[in-house]
C-alpha cells in the first residue's frame, strides 16, 4: 500500500466492540480478565492500552518497521533507546543533535557509566574514526537541529554494523514521509511525535521503531518498567494527525523551498542552512536520501541584537521553541533550544548568536513570506 493509505488505515481496523471508524480513547487504566491467566490482550493500562497499540502499528507501518513504541516525550523515546546500552559501552553520536539530546546523554547517561563521542557524522571517516572496541550504538540525527547538516544512513549503517554496533536515528525533522532511515540499514528510528507526526503543536510524545526482535522486547520491558508512556488522549491526537500527515509533508516542503529561496536573496541574512539550497555541502546526499527538503530553515542574521529586531518584529509567525506544527514557528536556537549546549561547541557547530531557525507552517505561504520581509526589514543595518 502507497503511504497515505497506510497513514489512513495501518493499526485503525473498525473497532471490533462498536464498529467505531476512529479509534476510540481508552481512558482506562486496568482490565477485567476473563478469568485468572484469561484476558483479551489487556492486563494494566502502562503495559497495553488498545489506544496507543493503534498508534504503535501505524507509526511502525509508516516507517516500514515490525514494531514501534510510543512515549510519553521525544525525550522518554531517546532514553529508553538508550537503555540498550550497557555501563561500560560506548556510543558514537553526531555532535550537532538537539539539545536536550545532547544534554541527556553529557549531563545524565554518562553518570552511568556509558561512554559518548561526539562526531560530524557527515563525514563517515569520523564515525569510523570514533569506533573503539567496546562501541555498541551510533546515534545519528538528519538533517540535524539547527544547523541541517545531513549524514548518509547508508554508510553510516555499514561502519557501524562492521563494528557490531546498532545504528540509531532521529528522524523528527524528516517524517517518514519523507525519509525511511531503514530502508538505508538503520535499526532504530526514533522520533519526537510532538513535531510534524502530531503536527498540530497539541501534544508532546516520542516513538521508537525498529525490526530486531529481541531489541524491541527490551524497549517493551523498558517501556513498561519504567512507565514514560504516551497517554490514550495524546496516542489519539497523533494518530489523528498522521491522517493527513502525506497532504501536510508535501506542503511544509513545498513552503519550506520557496522560504529557503526567499531568504536566500535578501539582503539582511547572511548563511543559510537547509539541504535543498543547491548551496547546502550535502545537497546532493539530501536529493538522494530524503524525499524532499521539509520545511526546517536555518539561517543567520549576523548579531543577537538583529536576531532580536526579527523575532520581535513577526506578526504571522510565532516566536517559539518546537517544529513541525502547521503554524510557522521561529526561535533563536542559542538561547531556546540550545541553550544547553557548550557556548564554544555552539560556536564551532554554526549555532551563532545571529542563527534563527524556522518551522514552516503550512498557511499561505505568501503571507510567511511576507511577515518574514517585514521582520527583516525592521533590523536596522547597525545590529
Ligand atoms: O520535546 P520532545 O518531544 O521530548 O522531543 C525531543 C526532541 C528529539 N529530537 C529532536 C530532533 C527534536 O527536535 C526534539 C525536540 N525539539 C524541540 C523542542 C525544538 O524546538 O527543537
Amino acid at each position: 500500500m502507497a503511504f497515505a493509505t497506510t497513514a489512513i488505515h495501518a493499526g485503525q481496523e473498525p473497532d471490533s466492540a462498536t464498529g467505531a471508524v476512529a479509534v476510540p480513547i481508552y481512558l482506562t487504566s486496568t482490565y477485567a480478565p476473563e478469568g485468572l491467566g484469561r484476558n483479551k490482550g489487556f492486563e494494566y493500562a502502562r503495559t497495553s492500552n488498545p489506544t496507543r497499540l493503534a498508534l504503535e502499528r501505524n507509526l511502525a507501518a509508516l516507517e516500514g518497521a515490525k514494531f514501534g513504541y510510543a512515549f510519553a516525550s521525544g525525550m522518554a523515546a531517546i532514553d529508553a533507546t538508550l537503555r540498550l546500552v550497557k555501563s561500560g559501552e560506548h556510543v558514537v553520536v553526531s555532535d550537532n543533535t538537539y539539545g536536550g539530546t545532547f544534554r541527556l546523554f553529557k549531563r545524565i547517561l554518562s553518570n552511568y557509566g556509558v561512554e559518548f563521542d561526539f562526531v560530524d557524522t557527515s563525514d563517515v571517516h569520523n564515525v569510523e574514526a570514533a569506533i573503539k572496541r567496546n562501541t555498541r550504538m551510533v546515534f545519528v540525527e538528519t538533517p540535524t537541529n539547527p544547523v541541517m547538516i545531513v549524514t548518509d544512513l547508508k554508510a553510516v549503517s555499514d561502519v557501524a554494523h562492521a563494528a557490531g554496533a546498532r545504528i540509531v536515528c532521529d528522524n523528527t525533522f524528516m517524517s517518514p514521509y519523507l525519509q525511511r532511515p531503514l530502508e538505508f540499514g538503520v535499526d532504530i528510528v526514533v522520533h519526537s511525535t510532538t513535531k510534524f507526526l502530531n503536527g498540530h503543536s497539541d501534544g508532546v510524545g516520542g516513538a521508537v521503531v525498529l525490526n530486531h526482535e529481541e531489541d524491541a522486547n527490551w524497549i517493551a520491558f523498558v517501556q513498561n518498567s519504567a512507565g514514560a508512556i504516551l497517554s490514550p488522549f495524546d496516542s489519539w491526537l497523533v494518530l489523528r494527525g498522521t491522517k493527513t500527515l502525506a497532504l501536510r509533508m508535501e506542503q511544509h516542503d513545498k513552503a519550506g523551498r520557496a522560504v529557503a529561496a526567499f531568504l536566500e536573496d535578501h539582503p539582511k541574512v547572511g548563511k543559510i542552512y537547509y539541504p535543498g539550497s543547491p548551496s547546502h555541502p550535502q545537497h546532493e546526499l539530501a536529493r538522494r536520501q530524503q524525499k524532499g527538503f521539509g520545511s526546517m530553515v536555518s539561517f543567520d542574521v549576523g548579531s543577537l541584537a538583529a536576531a532580536r529586531a526579527m523575532l520581535e518584529a513577526v506578526k504571522l509567525c510565532t516566536l517559539a521553541e518546537s517544529l513541525g506544527g502547521v503554524e510557522t514557528l521561529i526561535c533563536h536556537p542559542a538561547t531556546m533550544t540550545h541553550a544547553s549546549v557548550a557556548p564554544e561547541v555552539r560556536e564551532r557547530l554554526g549555532i551563532t548568536e545571529g542563527l534563527v531557525r524556522i518551522s514552516v507552517g503550512i498557511e499561505d505561504t505568501d503571507d510567511i513570506i511576507s511577515d518574514l520581509d517585514q521582520a527583516l526589514n525592521a533590523v536596522t543595518s547597525g545590529e
